[in-house]
């Protein structure tokens, strides 16, 4: 089994990324911040930690997107502007970030930006908004900020959030068949 942290536009709360990274650090195999820290990203907080550069962040160390394998799991990382995933009728617009995903080979695409978290089975891959640390929006806003934790097991994806005190959110739970 392998576990993974992914967080998202925190925008320019360090003290919750700072917080969520020092709690999950020794217990994930992998660590993804999907953009929009406002941060330098040579920060000290992103140690160890894979990140990708949002529509608010100014330092061109950021990339714009990457596919990494950890465990034998690919994932595509994006923050999701570029991939125009805003939509004004549901969750997110996944066709470009699914286009991307198939060409990386991706298993699991990460993004962010739209604040809105969620997981969702869409052909063949499973799609992780993990939400706004700090700025919510969307029918969860009033949990007030969230993140989310990747469970790998053989047969399955689970996807966990997580809110700003660390709680689980039992009814946001995701399970995928691989
Ligand atoms: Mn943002």
């Amino acid at each position: 089994m392998s576990k993974f942290l992914i967080v998202s536009d925190s925008h320019g709360d360090r003290a919750i990324l700072s917080n969520i990274i020092n709690k999950w650090q020794s217990q994930v195999d992998g660590i993804f911040f999907n953009g929009d820290s406002e941060l330098a990203a040579e920060d000290a907080v992103f140690d160890g930690v894979s990140t990708v550069i949002g529509n608010m962040d100014y330092d061109d160390d950021f990339v714009e997107a990457r596919a990494t394998t950890i465990d034998n799991v690919t994932f595509f990382q994006t923050h999701g502007h570029l991939y125009h995933v805003t939509t004004f009728n549901g969750w997110a617009n996944l066709e470009l970030l699914d286009k991307a995903a198939r060409e990386s080979h991706a298993q699991v695409v990460l993004f962010g930006h739209t604040h809105i978290d969620g997981a969702l089975a869409y052909n063949g891959k499973l799609f992780i908004n993990p939400g706004s640390t700090s700025l919510p929006k969307g029918p969860r806003a009033a949990i007030g900020g969230t993140y989310a934790v990747l469970v790998v097991e053989p047969d399955r994806f689970i996807v966990h959030f997580y809110n700003r005190a660390h709680l689980l959110l039992d009814n946001l739970t995701v399970e995928m068949t691989r």
